[in-house]
This record gives structure tokens, sequence and C-alpha cells, in this order.
């Protein structure tokens, strides 16, 4: 079990009170919290060693150079990736997920070609798959979900038959489904198609292999897993790489240019064109040492012990209904949830006022929201620091927002 106060102590907004309380901060989803160590290694780098990297020959530079690709090295690790030539670093999961929409497909993806993602994605895996099959004129096709919010696998295997791309995330951000993402590659891989994973929501929570899985890219941002804002991963396999075209071009992604042209760098650095968001990239060493001290199968077991707590709570309250798999074994730690009555909005607003912040919204899937049947939802999701108590806390501040709004 993890030691959840000792974790805190690393986490100074944890400790800062406003209006005589303390935050409890439920939207992990959307972003985590940062460590003090996370903190510091920003700070040492705009102290110590700020310099732009891959091209001064001083020390400071090739310290900035060295730290910013030793965090490449640790985030093949952290995903077992083969190379660290295999992950790219973007500015979120969001523009990773573009770079193989945009490059990727735009050069392979042709007028007819099928193109497959599911009714469980973040818009961030829905919207670029919709570009790219109006510019190609391809067929874009859902995967439907079943009443629990788990993915149809019958439907998948339908659809998948003769797929160019399919796209699916491993952890859903609205209703928590953890997508059986191995048996999902091999049967997309069986048809031939190309296999892309959404990690946002897994990548922070619980143990990923990239090589286990067996997809060819997989996406995820650093800020919701300690790490800074800025800075996403892109992992994709090292001759798919070697053959797309680059995303963005200027400096530092070419090897040379001339008037009738110009050559590219190689991977990765191929696809990080200009500066790069250097002392994020290197802070986010730091989340990675942070999350690896606990081990991933610790922090999984930790949030799966609370969302099960949370879901035996939560359904007990009147008129309160939660979406989604039931149990915490099929889902990761984000719990959706409605009163009856009661506006998502109006339920986040009347929480913050005792300084619980959960989201309100259709949390950037509004086809999934059409799908349950509401226009939106109010979400508690939760982290390593997240304690049994502040469930405690969520669930007597709903029965006060229920009294106020329902009476
Ligand atoms: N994919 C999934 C599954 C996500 O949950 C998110 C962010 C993204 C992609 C996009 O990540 P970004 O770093 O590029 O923004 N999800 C959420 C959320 O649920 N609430 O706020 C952001």
């Amino acid at each position: 079990m993890l030691d959840v106060d000792r974790i805190r102590a690393d986490f100074p907004i944890l400790s800062h009170i406003e209006k005589g309380r303390p935050l409890i901060y439920l939207d992990n989803a959307a972003t985590s919290q940062k460590p003090i160590q996370v903190i510091k290694a920003l700070e040492a780098f705009y102290t110590e060693y700020n310099a732009n990297i891959h091209r001064g020959v001083y020390k400071i530079a090739e310290r900035a150079t060295a730290a910013y690709e030793a965090t490449r090295e640790k985030v093949r690790q952290f995903i077992s990736a083969s190379e660290a030539n295999e992950v790219i670093f973007t500015r979120n999961t969001t523009e990773s997920l573009n770079v193989v929409a945009r490059s990727w497909g735009e050069a392979n993806v042709k007028a007819g070609d099928k193109v497959v993602v599911t009714l469980l994605e973040h818009h961030s895996n829905m919207v670029p798959w919709q570009l790219l099959a109006r510019k190609r004129r391809a067929k874009l096709e859902f995967v439907s979900i079943n009443q629990d919010g788990t993915l149809d696998m019958e439907d998948f295997k339908e659809k998948v038959e003769g797929a160019k791309v399919v796209a699916f995330t491993h952890v859903s951000n609205v209703v928590g489904t953890i997508n059986p993402v191995c048996d999902m590659t091999r049967m997309a891989k069986r048809e031939g198609a190309l296999v892309v994973v959404d990690g946002a929501q897994a990548a922070p929570h619980m143990p990923v292999n990239v090589s286990e899985i067996g997809c060819d890219f997989y996406a995820f941002s650093a800020h919701k897993m300690l790490g800074p804002t800025g800075v996403g991963v892109l992992y994709g396999r090292r001759e798919l790489l070697e053959e797309m075209p680059p995303f963005l071009a200027g400096g530092d992604m070419i090897s040379e240019v001339h008037l009738s042209g110009a050559s590219w760098n190689e991977v990765p650095w191929k696809f990080e064109a200009g500066t790069s968001n250097v002392g994020d990239v290197i802070a986010f060493a730091s989340a990675i040492d942070y999350l690896t001290v606990i081990g991933m199968a610790n922090v999984r077991k930790h949030e799966k012990a609370l969302t099960e707590y949370a879901l035996t709570r939560l359904t007990e309250l009147d008129g309160v209904k939660v979406y989604g798999p039931m149990e915490a074994e099929k889902r990761g730690g984000v719990v959706p949830f409605t009163i009856k009555g009661v506006h998502p909005h109006d339920i986040a607003a009347h929480l913050d006022g005792m300084r619980i912040a959960v989201r309100s919204g259709y949390h950037c899937a509004q086809p999934l929201h059409e799908w349950l049947g509401v226009q939106s939802t109010a979400r508690a999701s939760f982290y390593i620091y997240n304690r049994q108590d502040e469930v405690d806390a969520l669930v007597e501040g709903l029965k006060k927002t229920s009294k106020v709004f329902v009476g």
C-alpha cells in the first residue's frame, strides 16, 4: 500500500490553505498536481543551466542537452520501448495524435480506406481522424459500446475487418473503461491495420508496456503524470517513423538545407522542429522517477481501491447516478456521475465552495455523452495523493449539494 501521507507532503499545493480549508483535488484526469521534486528540477534548470539544446558547445548547453536526452531514455524504460529513438517529445497527447493522423495518415490513407475509432474517444483521438477522412475521402467508422460502458468487442471485430487505421483509447477519460488493448491490437494487426493507442489516461495510472501491447503508436501527456504542462510523448515504431514525412519543418529537424531543398535529421529529431520545451522535458524526468519509485502496479492498486470505495459510497446517495462499469477491476480511477435535478456545473461550483475540485461538462467527449443520453456529467478522478477521507468529503459535499438544489 502507498504511504499516502508521505506522498502528500511532497505536494505543496495540498497543504496550501485558502478560506481556512485545504484543497481536495479530484480532477486528476484533467491534470495532476506536481511534487516538489518536479518543481525543484524546473528551478534548477532555470537557475543553473538554462541553454538551448543540440547546438551549444559550452558546458551548460551540453548539460541541458544531456538532461533532455536522458528524459527520452527514462520514457523509453517507463513504457518498455525498444529504443529511445522511438520516443518523440510533443506538446501533449493531442499533438502526438495529430502527428500520426497528419504525417502518417496523409501519406498512407487513400480514398475509400477505412479508419476505425471508438465511441469512447476523447475528441483528440476523434477529430484528427475526422479531418483525415474528409481530406482523403476515407470512411470513418465508430465501434459502439455496451450498456456498462465497456467496448462492444463483437462490433470491434466486425469494424476492424479490412481497416487501414484503428485508433482507440487505452482508458476512457469519462467512464473509466480499461480497454483490452493487447487483444484489440492483435485483432487489428491481423487485418494489417495501423494501430494507434491514446494512453493519456493509462500511462499515469498503471504499468504500460508498448512492446507487449504491440501497437504502432502510443500517445500520452506529462502533465497528467506529475510532470509539467507542455510536454507530450509520441511513441512510434522505428521503421514507421523513418518512412513518415516530418510534421513541422524548421530548425533542428533538418540535416541539410540548400536553396533547392532540404533533407531531414534522424529520428526522433526529425519530429522535434524548433526549440523544444527543454526545461519542462528535463523536469518530466523527475516525475517519472517519482512514479517509478512508487511502482506503477502500486499506483494502480491504490486508485483501484479508492475507485471501489467511491463507487460504493456514491451509488448509496439518493438521486445520484454513476456511469461506466461498476467493477473497479474494469475501470481506471475516473468516476462520472449526475444528481437528478441538478446541473453538473452547479454540482462542481457548489463543491468548489468547499474547496473540492471536480470537473463538469462533457470532458471533451461529446459523442460519448450523447450515447450516455446526458449533456454533461460531474466527474471525480483520483491519483496517488488522494485518500479515502477525501471521498468521504465528496460524499458529504454532495449531500449538501442535493439539499440546496433539490431540497
Ligand atoms: N486523450 C484522453 C483519453 C484524455 O483524457 C485527454 C485529456 C486527451 C487525450 C488530451 O490530452 P492533452 O494533454 O492533449 O490535453 N483529458 C482531459 C480530461 O478528461 N479533462 O481535461 C482534459
